[in-house]
């Protein structure tokens, strides 16, 4: 079947709430991904950053296949001889006492705010029904009806209401609007240290630290979601990581599983997620073994293989390479490690028709909103793999 019957079908029975480029996706490898007919891209995209250790790393994929001959899902209504491993691996990297698993990000996010409004009335005794969660403009948490409750994208939201109440939000990277908002009744502030879908927007300096003390002075809960950032992607093991601060709560997602299977978790100590009693919260498929094998894989493909130095590192490098094409387009290169945005200019005419152009040339990345092109590829990239990108990103820069 050629590309053109492949998206004839998928426009004629799946539901349009998407508008991918054009490019039918058949295998992958590393860094590389091949269409139907054959032709080879690089993945500049890498899932979302679900795909950071790369497609189909050999590891991954052994465990995925060593686990799935053995048992993939027991339910928690038994025990499995993968979970507790995880857990204690997850623990033993990050320095938290406790993990909460789940699915999709969204389902993490909405974990991790069930556990603040819990942690809110049993400890920090706020009224019944009252408890307040303060989040930032231009967040992007999931699409469940509670996270899209305090998106600021109109498009999230529209036909999709009535909306979950106990939310409010604040610009992101104002610490004096969060000490302004805070009340007696807030029990957690909820932040990308880093927001992707906002347009790869990194706060300015010190703003994480600032938040988190404000945070700490008022008995609030800091709540970092990791999910996109988190895992090396910003270069550091986290993205909080840049400021040292220690988040109450973290939640991370995608790359947990290196891309292979939904897998998320929430991370924080005792008081929080000790708060949690049987019955009060679970998933079918959550902690799954098949689930926990493939993200203790991921864990050490990302540890072992270096993955976080190298985004480090091959970002500054990257940055640096985009930052010296001359290009009237470009307003701004920013980001950290291997997550970078290109914000275009206004009059550029929009960021779809130059993620249209690279992938002609056998690059694919995707724009966010409309005027932003997102650089985020798996963190196995090399400086040559760069160079070669980069060769290709400037003629396209440098395009009328
Ligand atoms: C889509 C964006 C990326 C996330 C953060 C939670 C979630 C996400 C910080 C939810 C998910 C995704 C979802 C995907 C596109 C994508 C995205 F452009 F929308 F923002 F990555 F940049 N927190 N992000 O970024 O995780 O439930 O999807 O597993 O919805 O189209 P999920």
């Amino acid at each position: 079947m050629l590309t053109k019957e492949y998206i004839e079908l998928e426009d004629k029975y799946g539901a349009h709430n998407y508008h991918p480029l054009d490019v039918v996706i058949a295998k992958a490898k590393g860094i590389w991904v091949e269409d139907v007919e054959g032709k080879k891209y690089m993945d500049c995209l890498a899932a979302y950053s679900a795909v950071n250790q790369g497609h189909c790393h050999p590891r991954i994929i052994k465990a995925l296949k060593d686990q799935a001959d053995k048992v993939t899902l027991t339910s928690r209504a038994f025990r499995n001889d993968q979970l507790p491993l995880l857990y204690k691996e997850l623990c033993d990297l990050t320095g938290y006492q406790m993990v909460l698993p789940m699915n999709s990000g969204a389902e993490a996010v909405e974990t991790a705010l069930k556990a603040v409004r819990k942690w809110g009335y049993k400890v920090k005794n706020v009224p019944e029904s009252k408890a307040e969660i303060i989040c930032c403009e231009n967040n992007f948490a999931g699409r469940t009806i509670s996270l899209i409750t305090f998106s600021t994208e109109e498009q999230y939201k529209d036909g999709f209401g009535p909306f979950t109440p106990g939310f409010k939000t604040v610009p992101f990277g104002d610490a004096k609007a969060l000490a302004a908002a805070i009340t007696p009744n807030t029990v957690g502030f909820l932040v990308e240290p880093i927001q992707g879908e906002g347009g790869v927007v990194v706060p300015p300096d010190g703003y994480l630290k600032e938040v988190s003390d404000i945070c700490k002075k008022n008995n609030v809960l800091f709540v970092t979601d990791e999910i996109q950032s988190g895992l090396g992607r910003s270069g550091k093991l986290f993205a909080h990581y840049y400021e040292n601060v220690r988040p109450d709560v973290v939640i991370i997602g995608k790359a947990l599983s290196g891309g292979i299977l939904p897998v998320s978790a929430v991370l924080a100590d005792k008081v929080v997620l000790g708060l949690f009693n049987p019955g009060d919260h679970g998933s079918t498929f959550g902690g799954s073994p098949l689930a926990a094998a493939v993200a203790r894989e991921s864990i050490k493909v990302l540890i072992e293989e270096k993955l976080v130095e190298n985004s480090f590192t091959l970002g500054k490098y990257f940055r640096e390479q985009l930052r010296n094409i001359n290009s009237p387009h470009v307003k701004e290169v920013r980001g950290k490690g291997l997550f970078i945005g290109v914000e275009l200019q206004p009059e550029s005419g929009g960021a779809r028709r130059f993620c249209e152009a690279l992938m002609d040339k056998g690059i694919l990345c995707k724009e966010t909103h409309s005027y932003v092109i997102r650089f985020a590829p798996p963190l196995i990239i090399t400086k040559e793999e760069i160079d070669w990108a980069v060769e290709r990103i400037r003629e396209v820069l440098l395009m009328a």
